[in-house]
């Protein structure tokens, strides 16, 4: 009874908006972040909802990643630091477009019978809560805090102004039972990096001539929080750019607009040319490198994820390599591990082939993270990235047990060998890596120490493959749902016929590929081509543009 009234005058507090449906899509709800009092508010009851279910804290993240500064938005972090189970996504959209509060009490209360979630306030429940630089974080801050407390025995912890990633890293480590403060987490990242760092073999010449990286911080929280970071970190030279203190987030900066526009960003010019730099996205949960080839015309050699994501598959191959080889006539067992690569149909068709070329197993999911993570969690370490640049490595618990075994072993019987090396190399990459979601600033680390373990310029890693030349575009239709695809998004289902048609066209052009699929984030189509050159690519896409409208 006492519930009942509580959660109903704290919702009377935050009254939906007329006329705005919300959906929980790929990255939560998201929208202009003036009308999202009400939907984050109820983010927080369901967050609560969450933790009482698990028995385990559960993360709330308040951020529109690389949209722009006036949007916001909120999405919810599952006890192992992953996204939200997609079972509860129906529940969520139910919840944040409840016309009122007497029906989102109706709600709560029937989906908590269902799902046996006691709402007696006996059990406890806990939640972590982040927010990032935005105007509106603060605000939106309160109504979580709000949502969360209108259930009893639910308490809101208040991390603070976090990357994404961070937060899912906390809640993780929380569940795990490890620390998890922010210190904790720079600890963990700056000590495994070193890790790393000496363990760079002897004959290796550092990184042949730059030794900086130029980071561009996308006037959002990544770049301050990177700045704290290098106040930790030996052996490495970071020059943080666009932190924040003067321009606008993600406005002609961050991952997305470098990564889609293929331009430099703000701030990077003709001082710049053929020096590594990196970009984070507003969030900083997707991280692309590039280098500026031609400031005055600001061409730019984008390193995409597809090429974050290759280095980091050809260095895990190298050690596992080095594992599973006799030494000096030893028989050794191998580690039986296997290593998965995820992809999306957005990865350069270049990527793919040069993955396969090397031995390596690839897969493909449909766009989103949670799709990639649940694939590449089959693995023993399994390697998913977005070519936007979202992506990490996971290893499985039973591979790190072994690997720990190894290393243990090694020290023993041949410390300082290169088979004990190569296994604490892989140790301290999965220490590295956030593994519970794709991180900028772990990515950033884990590509500067296997650069400088493999004695890579950047122009050598950017010619590991010639990507092939692609386009997107985006078509605005009245119902985006209209088109529903299968095959990793690969094939059209809906409209019936559509697909012959994209084939006839995409069969026109050499080394032709191209597909389209509802965006999940806006209401939109997007027609992705690539081909041998760049006007066919652009061609291609234009013409199956014309298909879809
Ligand atoms: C979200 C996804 C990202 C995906 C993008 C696609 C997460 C955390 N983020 O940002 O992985 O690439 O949506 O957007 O899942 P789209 O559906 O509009 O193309
Ligand atoms: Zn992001």
């Amino acid at each position: 009874e006492k519930q009942r009234s509580l959660l109903l005058e704290s919702a009377s507090r935050f009254p939906i908006p007329p006329g705005v449906r919300f959906s929980y899509g790929t990255a939560g709800f998201r929208s202009d972040g003036l009308i999202l009092g009400s939907t984050v508010f109820r983010a927080g009851v369901l967050a609560a909802l969450r933790s009482i279910k698990t028995g385990q804290a559960i993360g709330l993240m308040i951020t529109a990643s690389h949209n722009p500064i006036f949007d916001n938005g909120v999405k919810i972090a599952d006890p192992d630091g992953g996204m939200m189970t997609q079972k509860w996504e129906p529940f969520a959209d139910a919840l944040a477009n409840a016309p009122d509060s007497q029906h989102l009490l109706d709600l709560v209360v029937q989906f908590a019978e269902r799902e046996n979630i006691p709402l007696s306030g006996t059990q406890s429940a806990e939640i972590l809560l982040g927010r990032d630089t935005r105007p509106t974080g603060e605000p939106l801050l309160e109504a979580a805090k709000q949502g969360i407390n209108s259930i009893i025995g639910a308490v809101a912890v208040d991390m603070g102004i976090l990357t994404t990633p961070q937060l899912h890293w906390m809640v993780r480590s929380r569940n795990k039972g490890s620390k998890a403060s922010e210190f904790d987490y720079y600890a963990q990242l700056s000590k495994s990096f070193r890790c790393l760092i000496d363990l760079i073999p002897e004959n290796i010449v550092k990184n042949e001539g730059d030794p900086k990286v130029l980071v561009d911080g996308a006037n959002g929280v990544g770049g301050e929080k990177l700045e704290e970071l290098k106040k930790m970190l030996k052996g490495l030279d970071i020059e943080v750019r666009n932190s924040g203190k003067k321009g606008v987030l993600n406005d002609g900066v961050g991952a997305d607009y470098v990564q889609k526009e293929k331009v430099a960003p703000l701030g990077f010019g003709s001082d710049d040319v053929g020096l590594r730099c990196a970009s984070l996205d507003g969030d900083a949960d997707r991280l692309v490198y590039f280098r500026v080839l031609s400031a005055s015309n600001n061409i730019i050699d984008l390193i995409d994820g597809d090429k974050i994501l290759s280095l980091f598959a050809v260095f895990i191959k190298e050690q596992l390599g080095i594992l599973c080889r006799k030494e000096n006539g030893d028989v050794l067992n191998s580690l039986p591990a296997r290593l998965g690569i995820v992809q999306t149909a957005y990865a350069n068709g270049a990527s793919t082939d040069y993955l396969k070329q090397i031995g390596l197993e690839v897969v493909f999911t449909p766009t989103g993270v949670k799709y990639l993570h649940k694939k590449a969690a089959e693995y023993d370490i399994g390697i998913y990235f977005e070519a936007n640049g979202h992506g990490t490595i996971i290893f499985s618990e039973e591979f790190l047990s072994l690997l720990d075994a190894r290393c243990n072993e090694l020290s023993v019987s041949s410390a300082g060998s290169e088979h004990h090396k190569a296994a604490l190399r892989l140790l301290a990459i999965s220490q590295l890596i956030n593994q519970a979601v794709g991180d900028a600033l772990s990515g950033l680390l884990l590509v500067e120490a296997v650069l400088s373990n493999m004695g890579w310029s950047t122009e050598r890693w950017s010619q590991l493959y010639v990507d092939l030349p692609s386009r997107q575009l985006k078509v605005k239709v009245a119902d985006r749902n209209a088109v529903v695809t299968a095959n990793a998004e690969t094939q059209v289902v809906k409209p019936p016929g559509l697909q012959k048609l994209i084939d006839a066209e995409t069969a026109k052009y050499p080394r032709g590929r191209c597909f389209i699929r509802p965006s999940g984030t806006e209401d939109i189509i997007r027609v992705y081509a690539e081909a041998s050159t760049q006007e066919a690519a652009d061609h291609l896409a234009h013409s199956v543009m014309q298909l879809v409208d």
